[in-house]
């Protein structure tokens, strides 16, 4: 089978791409091998999915049927004559993981016949069939006859979303999680925890819920002028703000995603970004407060105290539900952005750096996230945090996720550790999407248009092939200081997880950015009929 990919891969060139002149086909990302047939096949009003009843994939293409098309698919393990959407596993190569993914649709006259090789390709094979359908539903439905056969260039394709600067309700949590499905993305980066609040019931320590997740008012607008500068006269809007995921909600979404083939990265942030979870429990930090939730945008100086113990078990608690929680390998532990000031001054911050022989306060943020990772390890899980982690040096089994450029990723591959690669140019999509900025909502600032994310390559050119291996993927991150509800997160999410969905998918010698406003001009229609909202600059050119 895997010969055969290859196989099929390698004729791309011949005929996959007789698609980028004529009109191509409305998907997101491009698959890696489509050899397009004659004609269409009509669904009749009632069709049969064969597959075993129990298979969530063959239930998700049912319910998305009925609901989009008013359509009845019946699900029976038996072959009908005709008009039939199949599901069927093959089997798998033991050990090689790389097209674990990999799917074959094949749509042809006589019925629609899906393979794969676990149930993650089905599903991926459902989103592909989905985009094909029809993007108005009161007609009838015809699918192009088509073989498309296809597989994943990177295995981390994440999306991230910051909950703590705003907090956004389990139901949009949970639509967020369908629009990274949609792209076949894997990786939902949950930030659950920061200055301005905390949002993740946690049993043991009730007041996180009770104190950290409110904040008595909001700043208005910017705390920094243009370049930096704070403002002096700042306003706040007065009005108390907070929301938090219960346990119970917790284990919902994380469900939902699982069945979406989606693993959930928690993030819990340390030992910065902090002041929440000090406002309620300030003896984890040097001075002892008190301390108040961040009513501000920003970075708070009061971060938890590495050279108290307790600290340590306050965290080690907290972790123990969150691993509860999340089954996935992965644990985010944050650790960016710590302020030192505190530390400098702090009677036990300063006597751990003497007991322990570290010559500064970066080599105690190293011993800080050594010592979390050592737990994390310990429960059989692993770590990954922000570049900063590589100051001071890197925890043995950390991966990093690059956010300041590209280099904290290269150092870290060359130190073989794994990479997931979120550079602020392009993946922070909280920054403009155009050069006029009173063209759109107000933003955080910087520029990454659509374009600039859809022509980024994850993997760096400096690496090495052995070292390029260690370049998990990408993400896309939404950080919501200036994003306030729901529809403007999708603003700023789309279309640029369109793109960026691309990068992660689609092998580059596949990509076209023209194809790509082609397909996204027709794709958008899509998103307009799920009324969902997103930027049209590119694909309504004044
Ligand atoms: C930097 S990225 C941060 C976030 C902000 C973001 C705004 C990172 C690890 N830290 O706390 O929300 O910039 O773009």
């Amino acid at each position: 089978m895997k010969k055969n990919f290859l196989i099929a891969l390698s004729l791309i060139a011949a005929c996959g791409f007789s698609q980028t002149l004529v009109q191509p086909l409305p998907l997101i990302p491009q698959p890696n091998y489509i050899a397009p047939a004659a004609g269409f096949v009509t669904l009749p009003d009632s069709i049969v999915i064969v597959a075993d009843t129990a298979l969530f994939e063959a239930k998700y293409l049912r319910g998305y049927l009925k609901d989009h098309y008013n359509l009845e698919a019946k699900i029976d393990p038996r072959y009908p004559v005709k008009n039939y959407i199949s599901f069927g596993i093959i089997p798998s190569n033991a050990g090689e993981d790389e097209d674990k993914e990999y799917y074959n649709l094949k749509v042809t006259k006589k019925g629609i016949s899906i393979e794969a090789k676990t149930d993650a390709g089905l599903f991926y094979a459902v989103q592909t069939l989905i985009q094909l359908l029809p993007l108005k539903n009161d007609v009838r439905i015809e699918i192009p006859c088509v073989e498309i056969v296809d597989a994943p260039r990177y295995k981390w394709r994440g999306m991230h979303l910051d909950c703590s600067r705003h907090f956004f309700t389990k139901e949009e949590v949970k639509k967020y999680i369908d629009y990274l499905a949609m792209y076949k993305m894997n990786t939902f980066h949950w930030h659950l925890t920061d200055d301005q609040g905390w949002r993740i019931e946690i049993k043991k320590y009730p007041l996180l819920t009770q104190i950290s997740s409110q904040r008595k008012e909001t700043i208005i607008g910017k705390p920094v002028d243009s370049r930096g500068k704070p403002l002096k006269d700042v306003k706040y809007d007065g009005k108390p703000y907070g929301g938090f995921y219960s346990q119970e909600d917790i284990r919902e979404i994380v469900a939902y995603a699982g069945q979406r083939h989606i693993t959930i990265v928690p993030e819990v942030e340390m030992p910065g970004h902090s002041l929440a979870a000090l406002a309620a429990y300030p003896q984890y930090s040097c001075t002892g407060g008190p301390f108040e939730t961040y009513t501000t945008w920003g970075v708070s100086d009061d971060v938890y105290c590495a050279g108290n113990d307790s600290t340590f078990t306050f965290l080690e608690n907290i972790l123990s539900e969150v691993l509860e929680l999340f089954p996935g390998k992965y644990i985010h532990i944050g650790g960016d952005e710590c302020p030192k000031e505190r530390w400098q001054k702090c009677v036990k911050c300063q006597k751990r750096m003497a007991d322990e022989k570290l010559k500064d306060e970066g080599e105690l943020q190293s011993y800080f996230i050594e010592r979390i990772e050592k737990y994390i390890n310990s429960k059989g899980r692993q770590i990954i945090g922000w570049d900063e982690i590589l100051e001071g040096g890197l925890a043995p089994n950390a991966s990093v996720m690059s956010w300041r450029g590209t280099q904290g990723g290269i150092a870290a591959a060359k130190q073989n550790h794994y990479v997931v690669m979120t550079p602020g140019k392009p993946c922070y999509f909280d920054h403009y999407q155009v050069k006029d900025r009173t063209a759109e909502p107000m933003a955080i600032g910087g520029f990454n248009p659509v374009d600039s994310v859809y022509n980024y390559d994850p993997t760096p050119k400096s690496l090495s092939p052995a070292e390029q291996k260690y370049i998990l993927g990408a993400q896309g991150n939404v950080w919501t200081e200036y994003i306030t509800d729901f529809k403007q997160v999708e603003y700023m999410a789309l279309p640029r997880m369109s793109a960026l969905s691309e990068v992660l998918w689609t092998k580059p010698e596949n990509k076209n950015y023209k194809n790509f406003i082609l397909r996204l001009k027709m794709h958008s229609k899509l998103l307009d009929l799920r009324n969902i909202n997103y930027a049209k600059h590119v694909i309504v050119q004044k």
